[in-house]
């Protein structure tokens, strides 16, 4: 798809890295759209690991075909063999979804990392999973990776999802002061978790005994080993294919052809009307089977039919993992937890265990010759011990290990319960010298060892619990206690954000929104649900139940669903709601709260892009055809509340000047303004117009210090009737500027247009 493109503009990565010294001597082969664990979904071929060509070169051993893993395998067979040494020595980039960073390392014996979600910029990475990707590093050491990586583990504004400042200086300090306590080369205080899940049966018996050898070495420096139990642990492969195909299938689906990457022209007399059939051709022939295998899996778990039974049930899983690792660190994530929600002095430090059930695996001769599904399986199961620390977004490091009975490299990897990796790295790379003594290879899972001393874990936990005794005779006993009152479960969402009734349980970031929680919904102790953007981005109902007596209409579009503060009170004054999001748990959580309103029949819920849906909606025929085509619903109105790019929007924009140059910038109001430009997913102004595409009724929520001066000049720039004025300010369209009080606060501004404003009624119909 992208194979004869070549982006414009550098990644915030490439420009950190060559702004501070680096020659970028390569691109590096991987997997299509980095899905794959073994490298061999690649139009480049397969990256061959560079290790069985090492060991040939003795002459005693013929060179071996094997996997350098998958997806980054060419950044970690380039390491291994040494191409990159410049900048700092033998290190490359590679990016982590699932284990992408950390198998590959762990196949070609080198160091891979996969830092906390959210450090490093995603901006200018090719997105696969949002949600899950993550820029990781690869290097011949502890050392090289580890400054890399404080090099790229920059804040950066282009990132919507990238840890605020706040959020990293809490981990820097935390992560500190526990290391001030640990002190020292020897490990004394130092507790690392062993968790039992992480040793299934399908692990090669060399991988075990070289863990166990990393363990006694690290016990032998004075940690304190203790044995852990992650129980969600089973579940987390299946959870990780859903959520990262779901997403892929949305990110990818910009791939049509249209704007950049392949194009391949429909056949001559093809229906064009329809666009699937021109996106169709090309999809087809620019992506990669293994892609199309993700994207349908994808869409298919989001779709209607399957959306309750995979992508609710797989979001579930992924906070029971991250709620089974806050256990067993004793203390949750900086990146969504409050500050310790459990006992502190039980919690260990790092949790260590193998990389990958095995060494690198051989070559297949051919990938069209694999049996198409029980390849994919064998290869999805590769990342089974990496996609626990992905979906909980730990940071997670792979070292090497010694070798297997087999010779190849075995990596072992250290999450840590902090955002920075310092120590953990150096812990590892000392345990981990070559003078290790060499032990039996046999070891026995700690949980189940008397010989090496360790006791049983005592880790408990508050999920739900399976019941494990005869229930044939009794009544089938009720597996999920929902929010929700009986009857409306398809609607429940409960499991997938925390449901908070006491302050002690919010995040420090979210109690200023926790304590507002009625004025944002007034049904909220009824179990309304909302995520953290949706807490920091609803409109308080009040404010809600005014916008929506203002719009009364037949149908409304809510382009910008959120958690559905809106779409709840559009569903109130207007006969049908039409509600869009991005976000496949936030409207499943609209949907939850819709229900608690009594009024989820009244609005549909549709996941989309707002930028494609108008896009689609002006291909359509205005008017029924009688032929059964489908032809352009009928919109009344447009509601956009947009994201505005996050809590910080009031310290407004710092581009202001030049979006509007004729201002003088100088008064301190200026630079607290907040300009359209920063408005996502596009400029404000130009997400105006798209909507104006659909009807002249817009109404445009909008910050409480955004510039009016801009907003008076959007009627002035309309182009979407093809009348663009050039912002002379010759249009008789008024605009109606509502300011949004509660008590004596002012929250926000919603901006009226068309038939919306008084004394322009007649333009409602127009
Ligand atoms: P706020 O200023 O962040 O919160 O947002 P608060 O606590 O009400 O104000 P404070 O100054 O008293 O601390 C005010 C309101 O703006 C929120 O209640 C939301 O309705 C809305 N809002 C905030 N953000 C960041 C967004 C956003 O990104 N998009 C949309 N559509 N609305 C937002
Ligand atoms: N009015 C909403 C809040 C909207 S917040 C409420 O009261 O709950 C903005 C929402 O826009 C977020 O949920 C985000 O996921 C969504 N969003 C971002 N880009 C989008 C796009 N291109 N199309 C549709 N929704 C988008």
């Amino acid at each position: 798809m992208l194979e004869n493109f070549t982006s414009p503009f550098d990644a915030t990565v490439v420009s950190l890295i060559s702004g501070n010294g680096a020659t970028i001597v390569g691109k590096a082969n991987c997997d299509e759209f980095g899905m794959g664990s073994l490298n061999v979904h690649s139009v480049h071929g397969p990256v061959v690991n560079p290790f069985g060509l090492k060991s040939s070169l003795d002459g005693n051993h013929p060179a071996e075909r094997r996997s350098a893993g998958g997806s980054s395998g060419g950044s970690a067979a380039a390491v291994a063999a040494g191409l990159c040494d410049a900048f700092i020595k033998d290190s490359a980039l590679g990016t982590d979804t699932g284990g992408s960073v950390r198998l590959p390392a762990s196949y070609c014996g080198v160091v891979g990392l996969k830092p906390s979600y959210g450090i490093v910029s995603r901006w200018g990475v090719v997105s696969f999973a949002d949600s899950l990707d993550c820029v990781g590093v690869l290097g011949k050491d502890v050392s090289t990776v580890r400054r890399v990586h404080n090099v790229i583990a920059t804040y950066d504004t282009k990132d919507p999802t990238a840890a605020p400042p706040r959020v990293r200086s809490k981990a820097a300090h935390a992560c500190a002061n526990r290391l001030q306590e640990i002190g020292g080369s020897q490990l004394t205080g130092l507790r690392i978790g062993i968790p039992q899940e992480y040793f299934p049966a399908e692990l090669q018996p060399a991988v075990i005994g070289s863990t166990r050898r990393v363990i006694e070495q690290l016990r032998a420096r004075g940690a304190t080993i203790v044995p852990v139990s992650l129980p969600s642990t089973p579940y987390a492969l299946s959870a990780y294919y859903v959520i990262s195909s779901a997403e892929a299938s949305s990110n990818l689906a910009r791939y049509d052809g249209i704007e950049y990457g392949l194009r391949v022209e429909p056949p001559p007399g093809a229906n064009l009307t329809k666009t699937a059939n021109v996106y169709a051709h090309s999809r087809s022939r620019g992506f990669g089977t293994e892609v199309k295998r993700r994207i349908l899996l994808g869409t298919y778990a989001l779709s209607a039919d399957a959306f309750e039974n995979y992508f609710l049930q797989a979001q579930r899983v992924r906070n029971l993992i991250k709620a089974d690792f806050s256990r067993a660190f004793g203390v949750s994530s900086v990146l969504d937890g409050p500050e310790c929600s459990a006992d502190q002095r039980d919690g260990v430090d790092v949790i260590l265990h193998p990389s990958a059930i095995q060494t690198a695996p051989s070559l297949p001769h051919s990938i069209d010759g694999m049996t198409p599904g029980s390849a994919s399986l064998d290869a999805y199961v590769q990342d089974v011990l990496t996609v626990p620390a992905s979906l909980a977004g730990l940071p997670a490091l792979s070292v090497p290990a010694g070798k297997g009975a087999d010779g190849w490299p075995i990596g072992n990897m250290g999450k840590r319960k902090s955002t920075v990796i310092t120590g953990l790295s150096r812990f590892l790379a000392e345990a981990t010298e070559p003078d290790a003594s060499s032990q039996s290879e046999t070891f026995a899972p700690p949980s189940s060892t008397s010989q090496s001393g360790l006791d049983s874990p005592q880790v408990t936990r508050d999920a739900p619990k399976r019941d494990t005794s005869d229930t044939r005779s009794t009544k089938k006993p009720k597996l999920w206690a929902g929010l929700l009152a009986e009857g409306l479960e398809k609607y429940d969402a409960t499991g997938l954000v925390p449901f908070y009734t006491e302050a002690h349980e919010v995040p420090e970031h979210l109690q200023k929104y926790f304590s507002q929680r009625e004025r944002y919904f007034s049904m909220y102790s009824s179990g309304c649900l909302l995520d953290e953007e949706g807490w920091y981005s609803v409109t308080p109902e009040r404010v809600a139940d005014q916008i929506a007596e203002r719009c009364r209409c037949d149908v409304i579009l809510d382009a910008f669903c959120g958690v559905g503060g809106n779409a709840i009170a559009f569903a109130r004054t207007c006969e049908r709601v039409i509600a869009l999001d991005i976000s496949p748990v936030r409207l499943a959580l609209a949907r939850h709260n819709a229900a608690i309103y009594g009024v989820q029949d009244r609005i549909e819920f549709i996941l989309a892009d707002f930028l494609s849906f108008a896009r689609a909606l002006q291909t359509l025929p205005r008017s029924e055809s009688g032929d059964g085509q489908p032809h352009r619903r009928k919109i009344d109105v447009v509601f956009l509340s947009p994201p505005w790019g996050g809590p910080s929007y009031i310290s407004g924009s710092t581009t202001r000047a030049e979006a509007l140059p004729e201002s003088e910038g100088t008064s301190e109001d200026v630079h607290a303004e907040f300009s359209l430009e920063s408005i996502r997913p596009i400029h404000g102004r130009d997400l105006f117009n798209v909507a104006r595409g659909i009807t002249k009724n817009v109404a445009y929520f909008l910050p409480r210090n955004a510039n009016l001066k801009e907003i008076s000049q959007l009627v002035a720039e309309d182009s979407s009737d093809g009348t663009a004025q050039n912002g002379s300010s010759t249009s008789t369209e008024k605009i109606e500027v509502e300011e949004e009080w509660m008590g004596s606060k002012l929250k926000a501004l919603t901006c009226y247009f068309g038939g919306l404003v008084a004394g322009q009624e007649a333009m409602f119909d127009a």
